[in-house]
């Protein structure tokens, strides 16, 4: 399948309430997916162990127009049928943005059809019940597109936000999540016990930081009160401990809007923005490609811009 035709196959199920709560409900059980070289821990962790090449896209909230420039540029829809490549989208895919039903839907297509090369992960704008988002205008751009159903895709898209998963890794060298580690990760014995997993669900304060926070590039300081209203500002220790206890060199990270990538704490915390809609004045889009381990020598050197 090219672009144009994913392109179409896209804008046909925008077209009818009824197709998007379809393509919700036969892409859920999708999202926890064990299989070729991805294994799914619950209660929301991905591990990536074997692929030929991993991409990772920030942010796009409703940036269909970057979403479809990145497939066309690194043949991407080739590639999934071609090799074992991973897709990582690090979450943040609807509010703000104009077309928050077709990059939805593109996401939840990829991953149906491609169950084990796409990671869909969970961001703030994916939220959990008591800790909504502002802006969260996707309700209302779907009560506007589709009348009394808008309400009906909405709920459905809601549950599927809780399924998503929080964090993924590629074991010794990555891990991934929207925002940050969980600050209490500083009194934590073990990497399970920090993030939630092999538990039923995830804590509540855990997912706030990992979907909330932001990186501080302030030694002293372990953590501080983030002025987003939610999640903390973590230091340099709090990087180190989580690296240390995950087992990974680095943090990869979206959640801030920058003009394609930024590094912090040393060039442990790298995060990714992709999306150009004109409310954040970014006309980078950025996202990254692993190929081997050479490229991880030098992380900035896997980073690639969309301008
Ligand atoms: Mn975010």
């Amino acid at each position: 399948m090219g672009v144009d035709e994913f392109n179409s196959k896209v804008l046909e199920i925008a077209g009818s309430p009824e197709n998007i709560i379809k393509l919700v409900s036969d892409s859920a059980d999708t999202l926890s997916y064990s299989g070729n070289g991805l294994v799914y821990r619950p209660p929301g962790m991905v591990e990536i162990i074997g692929y030929d090449e991993v991409y990772v896209i920030g942010d796009l909230h409703g940036d269909y127009n970057t979403l479809i420039d990145f497939l066309s540029r690194e043949r991407i829809l080739e590639k999934l049928v071609e090799s074992n490549i991973k897709v990582v989208f690090l979450g943040d895919y609807v509010d703000r943005g104009p077309q928050q039903v077709e990059t939805l839907i593109s996401l939840l297509l990829l991953k149906k059809q491609y169950p084990d090369k796409i990671v869909l992960l969970r961001g703030n704008h994916e939220p959990p019940p008591l800790l909504t988002p502002i802006p969260h205008d996707f309700i209302d751009v779907l009560e506007e597109r589709y009348g009394g159903e808008g309400l009906m895709v909405y709920r459905r898209c809601y549950k599927l936000f809780q399924r998503l998963p929080y964090m993924a890794r590629i074991p010794g060298k990555i891990l991934f999540l929207h925002g940050g580690p969980p600050v209490d990760i500083l009194k934590s014995k073990s990497f399970e016990e920090a993030f939630s997993i092999g538990l039923l669900s995830v804590d509540d304060d855990i997912l706030e930081d990992i979907l909330w926070s932001d990186p501080i590039d302030e030694p002293s300081i372990e953590y501080a009160p983030s002025g987003r209203g939610a999640g903390h500002l973590y230091g340099p220790k709090i990087t180190e401990k989580t690296l240390e206890l995950s087992g990974t060199k680095y943090i990869v990270r979206g959640h801030e809007p920058v003009q394609g990538h930024l590094m912090n704490h040393r060039g442990r915390v790298i995060t990714l923005f992709s999306s150009r809609i004109p409310v954040y004045g970014i006309s980078r889009a950025g996202y990254m490609r692993i190929t081997d381990d050479r490229c991880l020598m030098d992380i900035e050197k896997c980073i690639y811009r969309i301008e």
